[in-house]
């Protein structure tokens, strides 16, 4: 329990960092100044982001390769499987509305490559989730503008009938108790959206019941969930997390029934 809030804590202050960091790059260009974190214990990691292209677009594939350091500069070689992969990666518009979640190939020392297809143009948060050997889970986040069409941006709202039917599932996401700081179990809770009938055969995903992303309004907060049965199938797939504060967060809820990946986003308002 303790444990949980310490990595959600953990994750806020390597995320705050990173930007400053990520900032700090974009100014200068030069990828080896970090002098300025090396007194912060916790930022004992970073990330060095590089795409192919010198500016990337939209629906075209392009390589990114995320190189792991340590804050001397060093690669971190060895890095512990999390739910099947060494590094997932979280790719969100600006405004929350078009997400993705990949999982950069492991090459060697430190370096992460993986192929993106952004969906418009605009500005995008990448979020790398990894746990290198001998450290806590890190998070490592990193700004990018993608050439091409972009839509207006869509407003962040809360809703506040938590069911939709998302590629033929009607989901329902209920809260034991929303309160800012306390530890919160989720539900979600999957029907056949044509039949009505409960889905008991979700499979595995990534090791997993489901996967469930969240971050608050301002991407600043990025929050890892742990599945309280992660054996479970359906139609009940329980997470628990802590919100920081309280303010607007957007979740996504990632599951896999007959093969397939499906992606239920909702956004709510925690008191
Ligand atoms: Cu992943």
């Amino acid at each position: 329990m303790h444990r949980l809030f310490l990595v959600v804590i953990l994750a806020f202050a390597l995320t705050a960092c990173a930007q400053e960091k990520n900032g700090y790059q974009g100014q200068h260009g030069d990828h080896h100044e970090h002098n300025d974190h090396q007194s912060d214990q916790k930022a004992d990691v970073q990330a060095i982001w590089n795409f192919a292209a010198k500016e990337p677009k939209s629906h075209i594939a392009e390589e990114l390769t995320i190189e792991i350091q340590d804050n001397q500069g060093k690669p971190i070689e060895n890095f512990k499987m999390n739910h099947e992969k060494k590094m997932h990666l979280i790719v969100v518009s600006k405004d929350l509305s078009r997400y993705q979640h990949l999982h950069p190939e492991y090459m060697d020392k430190g370096i992460f490559k993986v192929q993106t297809n952004f969906p418009s143009g605009g500005d995008y948060k990448l979020i790398a989730d990894f746990i290198p050997e001998d450290h806590q889970p890190k998070t490592q986040t990193h700004w990018v503008h993608v050439a091409g069409e972009q839509p207006a941006a869509e407003a962040i709202e809360p809703e506040t009938m938590l069911t939709k039917t998302v590629e033929g599932k009607e989901v329902t996401l209920t809260f034991d108790k929303l309160q800012a700081g306390e530890e919160v179990t989720m539900n979600w809770f999957i029907k056949d959206a044509n039949t009505k009938e409960p889905i008991m055969n979700l499979e595995q995903y990534l090791g997993a019941v489901g996967h469930v992303v969240i971050l608050s309004a301002d991407t600043d907060q990025y929050l890892h969930t742990h599945p309280v049965e992660e054996r479970a199938k359906g139609p009940d797939a329980k997470f628990e997390t802590v919100f920081p504060a309280s303010g607007t967060y957007k979740l996504w809820g990632e599951f896999k029934h007959h093969g397939e990946v499906f992606i239920v986003p909702f956004t709510i308002e925690v008191p």
